[in-house]
């Protein structure tokens, strides 16, 4: 009867620990087998974007030679056309700018006027340029107002010849004049008539 019970257990140990054994095993199986396919994934995933990449930086480089090629064909075309500018408008393109200003203070003080013994109330003073220039008359003096007036003053009587006015130019406001036919051309301050100047144009 002992007997009988040492074998019953020593078989029931023996199953439970078949059981437990196979158990194990299936589970580790099974566990490698979801890992091994989880890295599959992962790295078939990680082909794929690589793919994408790389075809996304083949098409981005393709349009960037496509757009390449565009501009030189653009800018071939446009060399070629502007060949046939003539060349008046090719000396437009390329403008001289001049400047004249005003001498600080020359609105309450005569004492830049030339004919005062002074080095001119406009600065420069006689100012020589080409047809087609640009010439920026500017209001530099801080103190005033003034104006650029083509003409002459003959004592206080003004006589404007209708050339180029600025008319009233504030501190710092500015007019372009471009003259289109060589000359001389005096103008003065409407507003200080001991204020005058010379465009000498060649
Ligand atoms: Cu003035």
């Amino acid at each position: 009867m002992k007997l009988l019970y040492v074998v019953l257990i020593l078989v029931l140990v023996g199953s439970a620990t078949t059981t437990i054994y196979f158990t194990y095993y299936t589970a580790t199986f099974y566990t490698t087998d979801i890992v091994q396919l989880e890295n599959k994934v992962a790295s078939l995933e990680s082909e794929i974007s690589s793919l994408k990449n790389s075809i996304e930086s083949d098409l981005k480089n393709a349009y960037d030679d496509g757009y390449v090629a565009g501009i030189a064909e653009q800018s071939t075309s446009s060399h070629s056309s502007s060949s046939n500018i003539s060349s008046s408008q090719t000396d437009l393109a390329s403008t001289t700018t001049r400047t004249i200003g005003t001498v600080e203070k020359s609105g309450y003080s005569t004492d830049c006027a030339v004919l005062m013994g002074g080095d001119g109330c406009y600065t420069p003073v006689y100012l020589s340029a080409n047809v087609g220039d640009k010439i920026i008359l500017t209001n530099t003096d801080s103190t005033g107002v003034h104006t650029f007036t083509s003409g002459t003053v003959d004592g206080f009587t003004p006589n404007p010849d209708g050339v180029f006015d600025t008319g009233v130019l504030m501190s710092g406001d500015s007019f372009e004049w471009t003259p289109i036919s060589s000359g001389e051309y005096p103008y003065y301050c409407m507003l200080h008539t001991w204020q005058v100047g010379t465009i000498i144009v060649n």
